[in-house]
């Protein structure tokens, strides 16, 4: 059969998996998103449905004015002895800690904090004892993977932070995983960053300690040589061992868009490749070492399909699964119904690293009809912002200036803020917002009193990740500004095409 990646489309960057049964679950980090660390399952590797995240609670996460791709970094998620363990990286407090849960759907723990610096922390168990790996650097400031035993119980470090493997040469080694697979302890991990240079690379030792012995031919899986091609900086991998024996590693990467010179503004996504052990113990992955949008594999039944939701509405997502605030949000200023969004605004505004009244869900393909119908009342902005962080954000909105009720399209683009469009509008029923996405340009328009207005368009580009920096995507925000400012939003769609 064939499938096509991305497998999870939408800014869900650094997938970790671990397999229960036959179920696989998939992590990924959130940065300054909340709540933090979404979570999936699937039965057959390629169809994933969201069922929560690990981080629910302002206890587990200090997310109070993170900045904006600080906060939640790559997750790792393994299960031992029946209880799940997500390990992360609060970026911001640079602090490494792990959650557990016995009920995947369920609330999980409380953070335990491991003394170990870096990012990208690892949990490999083996017994009845525990490993935590995470990137660092030696003695000349060289990135080397650490590795040290923990008690599990507590976090407490039982030896001290040990160097196992300094990578390939790579700018940026990180994302470090174990495995034992056949009497071979393998160390994968990424190097070159997370941009076009990206790529997977891998070690093996007969010890847990090492030393470790470079694939010869690293990088194991890269597109950074298919120049042109719409995948690329693929790397940041977890493997996983199929209920037929097979092997896949699960990465992110991202859909590039142009040429000369290429961005991208959906963020890093989750992809899926085959790997491939051959005699001497080492394994190859992908196409020939790349990762293609459309992958050709026997190790699928082909009964398998696989299913794109194409339709979110608020009436088939959920607010917990699918939707999230920016940091931690005051709850009280959100009302969630099935078919209806009420938002309180504040003097916060989508212009600060804080918590305005925001309620997103993320982009997810180029090509979408977004619509929502909003009614405004108080003074102040209610609207649809395209969100990709607080200097970079195209804002659809209505607004109560004095008596005048306005219709406005604001292009946020660093230091530029632009209103496109200002329209007064004289509505006596709900406002509709209107934005038509393809892969280059948004055009926003907005109908009321049965007029439609046409506010103007703007490149995808300038929220790209190239520009705006960072390492998130475009999330499309449901949002209030203003004190005593009340949005009701009702038949929200972003429908894919
Ligand atoms: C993550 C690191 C990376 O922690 O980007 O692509 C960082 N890889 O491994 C943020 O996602």
């Amino acid at each position: 059969m064939k499938f096509n990646n991305p497998v999870v489309k939408g800014f869900y960057p650094d997938p970790s998996v671990c397999k229960v049964g036959d179920t696989y679950y998939l992590a990924c980090s959130s940065f300054q998103y909340f709540p933090g660390v979404p979570l999936f399952e699937s039965k057959d590797l390629i169809n994933w449905e969201p069922i929560g995240h690990a981080l629910t609670r302002p206890s587990q996460i200090m997310l109070e004015k993170v900045n904006s791709s600080g906060g939640v970094f790559a997750p790792t998620i393994r299960h031992h002895n029946g209880r799940f363990y997500m390990t992360t990286t609060n970026d911001t407090t640079r602090q490494n800690f792990y959650v557990w849960t016995d009920d995947i759907y369920g609330e999980w723990s409380e953070p335990i904090f491991i003394e170990q610096g870096g990012i990208d922390p690892d949990l490999y168990f083996e017994g009845d004892r525990a490993y935590f790996m995470s990137n660092g650097s030696d003695e000349d400031g060289r990135g080397v993977i650490l590795q040290c035993e923990i008690d599990i119980a507590t976090g407490t470090m039982l030896t001290p932070s040990r160097p196992l493997w300094k990578g390939t040469g790579g700018r940026y080694l990180e994302s470090p995983h174990m495995y034992h697979i056949n009497g071979w302890y393998y160390l994968m991990a990424a190097e070159g960053g997370t941009e076009f240079g990206h790529m997977i690379t891998y070690a093996r030792s007969q010890s847990l300690h090492g030393p470790f012995e470079a694939y010869p031919h690293n990088p194991v899986l890269t597109n950074r040589n298919l120049g042109g091609y719409q995948i690329q900086a693929i790397g940041h991998g977890d493997l996983i061992q199929d209920g037929d024996g097979n092997w896949w590693i699960f990465h992110l990467g991202f859909r590039q868009i142009g040429q000369w010179i290429p961005y991208h503004h959906l963020g890093r996504e989750v992809f899926l490749a085959p790997v491939t052990f051959d005699e001497n113990g080492w394994f190859t992955a992908g196409h020939n070492g790349t990762t293609r949008a459309e992958m050709e594999t026997d190790r699928i039944g082909q009964h398998v399909v696989q299913q794109e939701k194409k339709l979110y509405t608020f009436n088939n997502t959920k607010w917990d699964l699918e939707w999230v605030y920016l940091r931690h949000p005051r709850v009280e200023n959100y009302e969630l119904q099935d078919d209806k969004l009420t938002l309180r605004g504040t003097a916060v505004t989508l212009d600060q690293a804080d918590t305005p009244t925001f309620l997103g869900i993320r982009q997810r393909d180029f090509i979408a009809a977004i619509t929502s119908d909003v009614a405004l009342s108080g003074s102040g902005e209610a609207g649809i912002t395209l969100y990709m962080d607080e200097s970079h954000h195209y804002d659809l909105a209505i607004r109560q200036r004095d008596t005048q009720l306005e219709a406005v399209l604001r292009l946020n683009i660093g230091d530029i803020k632009h209103e496109q469009k200002v329209v007064a509008i004289d509505t006596s029923s709900d406002a509709q917002l209107l934005i038509q996405a393809s892969a280059e340009r948004y055009s926003f328009s907005i109908q009321a009193d049965g007029q439609t207005i046409e506010l103007g368009s703007a490149q995808t580009k300038y929220l790209s990740s190239e520009v705006a920096g960072g390492f998130t995507g475009v999330v499309i925000g449901l949002y209030a500004v203003g004190e005593g400012a009340i949005a009701e939003f009702t038949k929200f769609a972003c429908e894919y095409l």
